[in-house]
């Protein structure tokens, strides 16, 4: 295809990892915190679309993203032109000392496209931790009240608020607090593991009564909610789930946050996961990931009245809508609007879904298909039963790796395989990966 600047097929020229990654990875080990881990540690030299090449020269199909991010695929040309322009223009000035254009413009696309149809704003931050702590932050402003709730099997981040926020201990929190309080968790709704028939709205009302319980609503200032969960396992909640939680949210005086960090920005074939349930409308979204094709950016956008609850100067941040970054997400968000991205998700569910189900129905080992566009996920059980298999999944995961291509585990347990390409992957190359995931379960 004329679009790639590389052959979008798969290459596995040496062992994996191959000898020049090895001599890194030794180095690495003596120059980097061994708190830092590495799921394929294949040193990466460059990349196009949906292939990553190492520095030994292996082509790996990337059905990763980086966890998500590189949604409009590696090197991009529209992020690579507004990049390179921007870098030579302005880098850096503090928006909260200079402004500059490039910033607004971002929150005004943000604005336009987030879930809601009032009166909305933007900030712009770093990381997707960042993010969800400033809408805690605004959530917490505006209603005077200090608690929040979150969900389990969640994952909001790694900073102090946020390892309080996820719901796993290996590897975000252990040995790492005292950890933020004022949270609690609350029952998620997860449609494979909940007794079978459970509707959203039982779901719902099993969490709210948890937290009627627990907290007391009017003690709540958020519930901070992914609608399809990421690090989790890709688990939709039952439908009528979120809008039931929102409806009693409002009721209570209560902000929703839609954490949509990893599902937002396209990857689900619509622009933000949320719109999946027409009827749930969060106040605020957290968004990252995916904004700025692998520049550094997060936002937080949402309700104007809640958004503009601080005081000026209480929200902020040294890098936060970086120019550069802000210019690459306005490329990105462009490219969105122009359309063919979603349709590309779209797609990629396709093709993705309809092998996963066949390989499910020939396969026991594979207790659920889920996911929606492209994210989409497979969890993996001991036949017959619900128990996770997370030792089928490292088999897996090696296996992949092994051959070329590039996947990524998730789940509480372990036992979930997840399957997040760059939207412009091409269907013989998502085909080929799913050749190698079959002989990879067949050999199970
Ligand atoms: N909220 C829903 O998925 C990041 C974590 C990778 P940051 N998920 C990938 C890792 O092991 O650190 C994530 C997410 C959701 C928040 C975050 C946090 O985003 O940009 O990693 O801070």
């Amino acid at each position: 295809m004329s679009e790639f600047k590389i052959a979008q097929e798969r290459k596995v020229a040496t062992s994996i990892p191959g000898p020049k990654s090895q001599e890194l990875h030794a180095k690495r080990l003596q120059a980097v915190s061994h708190g830092v881990g590495a799921a394929l540690p294949v040193y990466i030299d460059h990349a196009n679309g949906a292939i990553l090449v190492d520095v030994d020269g292996n082509h790996f199909i990337d059905l990763g993203s980086g966890i998500g991010v590189v949604s409009i695929g590696h090197t991009n040309q529209g992020v690579i032109d507004a990049v390179s322009a921007q870098v030579a223009k302005l880098t850096h000035t503090l928006f909260t000392v200079t402004p500059y254009a490039a910033y607004v413009e971002v929150c005004e696309i943000l604005n336009r496209h987030t879930p809601g149809d009032f009166e909305k704003r933007s900030a712009l931050f770093n990381s997707g931790s960042e993010a969800v702590e400033n809408a805690v932050k605004l959530a917490r402003k505006f209603t005077g009240r200090g608690e929040i709730a979150v969900f389990d099997h969640a994952y909001h981040g790694r900073t102090n608020l946020t390892m309080a926020m996820n719901f796993k201990n290996m590897p975000y929190a252990d040995g790492f607090g005292p950890f933020a309080s004022s949270v609690t968790h609350v029952p998620m709704s997860y449609p494979f593991r909940d007794p079978s028939g459970m509707t959203g709205e039982e779901a719902a009302k099993r969490a709210i009564t948890y937290m009627e319980k627990r907290v007391g609503a009017k003690n709540l200032a958020a519930i901070v909610i992914e609608p399809v969960q990421g690090e989790g396992g890709f688990i939709s909640p039952a439908a009528g789930f979120l809008t039931a939680l929102a409806t009693w949210a409002k009721e209570n005086g209560i902000v929703v946050v839609a954490d949509e960090v990893q599902s937002g920005i396209a990857r689900t074939g619509r622009w933000f996961a949320s719109e999946w349930e027409p009827t749930f409308v969060p106040d605020l979204v957290t968004i990252a990931k995916g904004i700025a094709g692998g520049m550094v950016l997060s936002a937080v956008t949402g309700r104007a009245d809640i958004m503009d609850s601080s005081h000026a100067g209480g929200i902020g941040g040294t890098f936060g809508g970086n120019p550069v970054s802000a210019a690459a997400a306005i490329s990105v968000l462009q490219q969105i609007e122009a359309g063919g991205v979603l349709e590309n998700a779209t797609r990629i569910e396709g093709v993705l879904m309809s092998r996963l189900k066949a390989l499910q129905a020939s396969y026991p080992v594979i207790g659920d298909v889920r996911g929606r566009g492209a994210m989409i996920a497979i969890e993996l059980v001991e036949p017959g039963t619900l128990n996770p298999n997370s030792a089928a999944v490292d088999t897996l995961v090696k296996h992949c790796h092994q051959n070329g291509v590039l996947v990524l585990n998730a789940g509480t347990y372990g036992n979930v395989i997840r399957f997040l390409p760059p939207l412009n992957i091409s269907d013989a190359l998502l085909n080929d990966a799913l050749d190698v995931l079959t002989e990879g379960i067949a050999a199970l």
